[in-house]
């Protein structure tokens, strides 16, 4: 069982499909199709025993936990909020590097109005949100969003957002500033815990792989 070479791995369209492409490629991996082009959910690679199942962002930590997947490419934002369990978490692949930030308007105030105990907090990483103003000893009410967080400080949902920033152009587009670093997020290898062990020789062998192509990008 221990050379069960059969593998699926987890990946969302976008940006980490097309920047987990050439580390794959490089461990020696091609896509049959293009997910962007492709309406199917499952696709061949070159190699007949390893498979790409295309997922939600957010949803690839659940595939990989339950076994679903035996790997896969996750944004740390997307692991922190997820938690991480049944999961190892052996490498960084140093794609779709960006920041979390708390943002808002430029006149915006980092503590609660007076009217007001507590600063609301919009954002779509309530985890990561919660942490970083617990350990400033900040007490906040969370706003749970699904997208558009630029919005809430707007229209007068939030004070503050926290979200993720690259060029800065989409808070700027809006009229919002960065206010706070919460941390440097870029994705990460995630293998299933079963898995490393059940099919320790083949999964190990692609770790290494993309390790290796990580070091050379
Ligand atoms: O769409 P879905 O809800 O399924 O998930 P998703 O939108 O998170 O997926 P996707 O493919 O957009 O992002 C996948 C991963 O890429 C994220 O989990 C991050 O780890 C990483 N990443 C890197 C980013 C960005 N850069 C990024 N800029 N994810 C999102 N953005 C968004 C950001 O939320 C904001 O709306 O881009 C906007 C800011 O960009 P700038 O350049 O204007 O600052
Ligand atoms: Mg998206």
């Amino acid at each position: 069982m221990s050379n069960d070479p059969r593998l699926t791995i987890a990946l969302s369209k976008g940006r980490i499909f097309e920047q987990t492409l050439p580390l794959l490629e490089a461990a020696g991996l091609r896509a049959s199709e293009d997910p962007e082009t492709s309406r199917k959910l499952i696709l061949d690679t070159n190699d007949p025993n390893v498979k790409l199942v295309i997922i939600r962002a957010s949803d690839v930590p659940t595939y990989v936990q339950y076994g679903a997947a035996d790997l896969g490419v996750a944004g740390k934002d997307v692991l922190l909020e997820h938690g991480g369990e049944g999961l190892y978490e052996p490498l960084d692949l140093r794609i779709a590097r960006c920041r979390l930030m708390v943002a808002g308007r430029p006149d915006a105030a980092l503590v609660p109005p007076p009217a007001r105990g507590r600063l609301r907090i919009a954002t779509k990483y309530v985890r990561s949100a919660e942490r970083h103003f617990a350990a400033k000893g900040q007490q906040v009410e969370i706003i749970k969003l699904y997208g558009s967080m630029e919005l809430a400080p707007l229209v007068g949902l939030s004070d503050l957002i926290v979200d993720l920033v690259e060029s800065g152009n989409t808070l700027k587009a809006n009229g919002l500033v960065p206010l706070e670093h919460i941390g440097d997020i870029s994705s990460r290898l995630i293998v299933n815990k079963a898995s490393w062990k059940m099919k320790h020789e083949r999964v190990a062998g692609l770790v290494e792989a993309l390790r290796g192509a990580v070091a050379s990008a």
